[in-house]
């Protein structure tokens, strides 16, 4: 005799709580990376110096050239394109009117290859030589007095070499902004 012992299975209902979906949409991978040809011409930079400068096509070649200092810490331009080997006049004018003591500008034009931001943070402390720093001289090809409002400097000068040659305001905290290139052609 065979006792059959059909045991009701006992509803063990096991829910398990799968939190599946932590709806990580974040996926905003918009960056596309594929950078198209980057194709740079460089077997023309040899012949004009600063030709990958934005603008530098619009600049003209001159002899005499302008420049205001503002109060908002900017030079009015920030571009020049001047002949190697030619003497060049700079006429320099602080056009602002905040007090000496806070918004003096200059113009202090330095040559090719040298650490701009190094130099300007030497030139900080150097207030007794009108922030020329003096242990810097060499990298200077160039400098205006240092101005304060409505007043203006002249100073002719020559770029020995074909390049590009930073120029900067070195008063304190304003070489950040004020800075331009003056490219120097063959
Ligand atoms: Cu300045």
């Amino acid at each position: 005799m065979k006792r059959l012992f059909f045991v009701p299975a006992a509803a063990a209902l096991l829910f398990l709580a799968s939190c599946g979906g932590n709806g990580s949409n974040e996926n905003n991978n918009t960056t596309s990376a594929d950078t198209t040809s980057t194709s740079s011409s460089s077997a023309t930079t040899d012949e004009k110096p600063g030709a990958d400068i934005p603008g530098i096509d619009t600049v003209a070649v001159s002899d005499h050239i302008k420049l205001d200092g503002m109060d908002d810490m900017k030079y009015d331009r920030t571009l020049f394109k001047v002949k190697a080997g030619q003497k060049v006049t700079l006429d320099f004018k602080n056009i602002g009117k905040q007090p000496a003591a806070a918004m003096s500008h200059n113009v202090v034009i330095l040559r090719p290859g040298t650490d701009v931001q190094a130099f300007g943070e030497a030139a900080i402390p150097a207030a007794k030589t009108e922030h020329i720093p003096p242990s810097m001289t060499d990298d200077v090809i160039a400098h205006t007095k240092l101005l304060g409002p409505g007043q203006t400097d002249q100073i002719t000068f020559t770029l020995p070499d074909p390049g590009v040659y930073d120029f900067i305001c070195t008063f304190p905290g304003h070489f950040g902004t004020m800075r331009g290139k003056i490219v120097a052609e063959p």
